[in-house]
């Protein structure tokens, strides 16, 4: 039996395995410049996170229909579940999709389709966190925000994604304001291959209750303290890390590090479908490779539901 664990970082559209894609471009009358679910495979060799989006944007091109939404997530929350997660805090880039002609509402009531039912389906509790990309423009974000308006009941809260570097969180203030007015929770990416700085800002002027990734607050000791002074919740994605090349390999992973620094770290695979493993394969990955003991997996997994957006008595039942 796998442990129980939370995912709190995880992009749904990072879920579209290549037989999935491949189908949803059979279905929806798109081309894709690959032969083969293989030659898809063989273009995972990324340099950067700016490598992987490239592709990960061409390739959601064949996300159309709410059912589209619907089998993507559905298909995600099934995986999710063999491997112990119970509780799931999802990530969409509205803006990936709306660029294309494809409507708030279509990806919304499309992806509530499967987490609607995710509970009785696979036992898994979950929640929608909206992101905007911070390599468009802050009038952008503040556009999709108000798209969202009708959706708000289901949507938890707001996240901040895509290339970071050159895009720091003081450019999205307002609409991170916005949100909080509306009642909404906050997080950012930032630290994973922006400077520590981004992470500073990310609390102080968005008002972030988590940060996706931190991974460079390790360079500033100050910033460190203070992480772990007010159990700030890192969502860490090792496997992710690897494949960008934020770390050489998952043996350099300065996991171990931010454990001992009293850091509250949780363990997520980001874009699973690209990364290489789901949650339950990252657990196995730093167990063997970086030799976290059963005390430390279970640390990671019990931090998963307390930085979880999970009411109590909500939370006790889900694990
Ligand atoms: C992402 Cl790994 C990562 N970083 C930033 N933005 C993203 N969007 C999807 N995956
Ligand atoms: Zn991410």
């Amino acid at each position: 039996m796998p442990l129980p664990k939370a995912e709190l970082h995880l992009h749904i559209e990072g879920t579209l395995e290549p037989e999935l894609a491949f189908e949803l471009a059979a279905r929806n009358d798109v081309s894709l410049p690959y032969a083969d679910t293989e030659a898809l495979r063989d273009a995972y060799r990324f340099t950067d996170l700016q490598s992987f989006l490239n592709l990960y944007y061409e390739l959601m091109t064949v996300l159309r229909t709410e059912r589209d939404f619907a089998d993507l997530a559905d298909a995600y929350l099934a995986r999710a579940a063999a491997q112990g997660v119970r509780h799931a805090e999802i990530f969409f880039d509205p803006q990936a999709h709306l660029a294309r002609g494809v409507g708030m509402d279509t990806v919304v009531d499309g992806l509530w389709r499967a987490l609607g039912t995710s509970r009785e389906r696979h036992g898994v509790s979950t929640r929608l966190i909206l992101c905007f990309l911070r390599d468009e423009s802050a009038e952008s974000a503040l556009a999709t925000l108000d798209a969202a308006r009708p959706h708000l009941d289901r949507i938890t809260g707001v996240g901040l994604d895509s290339a970071e570097v050159g895009h720091p969180p003081a450019k999205f203030r307002e609409v991170f304001e916005a949100a909080a007015a509306l009642g909404l929770r906050r997080v950012a990416h930032a630290g994973e291959e922006g400077p520590p700085e981004y992470i500073t800002e990310a609390l102080d002027v968005l008002g972030v209750e988590r940060i996706d990734h931190g991974l460079r607050c390790l360079e500033d000791p100050a910033l460190v303290e203070r992480l772990a002074r007010e159990r700030i919740p890192l969502t860490l994605c090792p496997l992710s890390n690897v494949r960008l090349r934020t770390v050489d390999t998952l043996a350099d992973h300065p996991l171990p590090a931010l454990l001992d620094a009293g850091l509250m770290c949780t363990l997520n695979s980001d874009d699973p479908a690209y990364f290489g493993g789901y949650v339950g394969d990252t657990f196995d990955a730093v167990r063997e490779v970086l030799g976290l003991d059963g005390e430390r997996l279970r640390e990671l997994a019990r931090n998963s539901f307390l930085a979880s957006f999970l009411e109590d008595d909500e939370e006790l039942r889900a694990r």
